[in-house]
């Protein structure tokens, strides 16, 4: 069943059993199971519970919430490289997301060059070459399991592209190695560039739901988060989490992975969402 037709389900036990607080719960319960969370749940349940248009109230709720954090991809071209990093825990489409931006970008007649600094699983590299070739982008790595941060530094001191791209490990947010690992590369990326890189992404993937906010707030801890992009909003994803993401973290809504091709990432549009996710 939908979440929209979940709704004017409860919406009419609601209305048969106003003001008893099973109604309620029951919208709570709702947004839990879109994968709200606890707190947003209780929170627009709150807020909306006695309106007499529930569904517009919600929708109303949502678009407060999620319209100031629309954003668009967009690079600044007057720096060369521009560098762009890609973090975020495993599986959560990185590797995916730098083979669409990679394509993206090409499209604009913005070339590309990507560092592969997921040095830990030699299969990694191998999926970024592969999509490298289909792109026809050139690709900094290294043969040997070797220190990220110097596949950083030799792409970063060697490119002549527009950009950079680089692709990172997947790692745990509590694994301090490999949190460390990464703040290294941060560091390492400074000497050479102060200033990069000029955009930190984190990757997420909307169908984990659960710990996005621990992820992001270690993330955080290492650098500054310019933005997100929300992966496999077209799989499992129940929409809540991308709601309760912004309302939390505040950071703009990069873009959002809705496949697995090179073509699959948009603009995150509010209107759309919120259709796909109400109707
Ligand atoms: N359905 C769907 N699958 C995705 C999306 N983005 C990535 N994937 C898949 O998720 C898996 C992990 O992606 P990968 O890029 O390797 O994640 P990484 O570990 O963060 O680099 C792969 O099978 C991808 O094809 C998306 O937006 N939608
Ligand atoms: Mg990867």
């Amino acid at each position: 069943m939908s979440f929209f037709k979940k709704l004017k389900s409860a919406i009419s036990k609601m209305i048969e059993g106003k003001g008893t607080s099973t109604s309620e719960f029951m919208l709570e319960d709702l947004l839990i199971e879109a994968d709200f969370g606890p707190t947003l749940s209780s929170i627009i349940a709150d807020e909306i519970k006695n309106e007499p248009d529930l569904r517009t109230a919600l929708k109303t709720k949502l678009e407060s919430i999620l319209l100031p954090l629309m954003s668009n991809f967009s690079i600044d071209t007057t720096k060369k490289p521009f560098v762009i990093l890609l973090e975020g825990v495993n599986g959560s489409g990185k590797t995916t997301t730098v083979a669409k931006l990679a394509f993206l970008l090409k499209n604009k007649n913005i070339s590309v060059d990507i560092a592969a600094c997921d040095t830990f699983r030699a299969a990694a590299t191998e999926q970024l070459s592969l999509w490298v070739s289909k792109l026809n982008c050139k690709i900094f790595k290294s043969d040997s399991p070797r220190d990220p941060a110097s596949v950083v530094f030799e792409a970063l001191s060697h490119t002549k592209s527009d950009t950079l791209i680089i692709d990172t490990a997947g790692r745990l947010q509590n694994n301090v190695n490999l949190m460390s690992e990464l703040e290294k590369i941060h560091r390492v990326m400074k000497k050479i560039d102060e200033s990069a890189p000029h955009m930190n992404v984190l990757i997420m993937d909307a169908t984990t739901g659960q710990n996005l906010i621990e992820q992001a707030r270690a993330f955080e801890k290492i650098a500054p988060i310019s933005g997100i992009i929300i992966n496999k909003m077209d799989g499992g994803s129940k929409g809540g989490a991308i709601v309760r993401v912004a309302y939390e973290l505040k950071l703009p809504i990069l873009g959002v992975g809705i496949g697995e091709s090179e073509r699959d990432l948009e603009n995150f549009s509010v209107d759309k969402f919120l259709k796909d996710f109400m109707e």
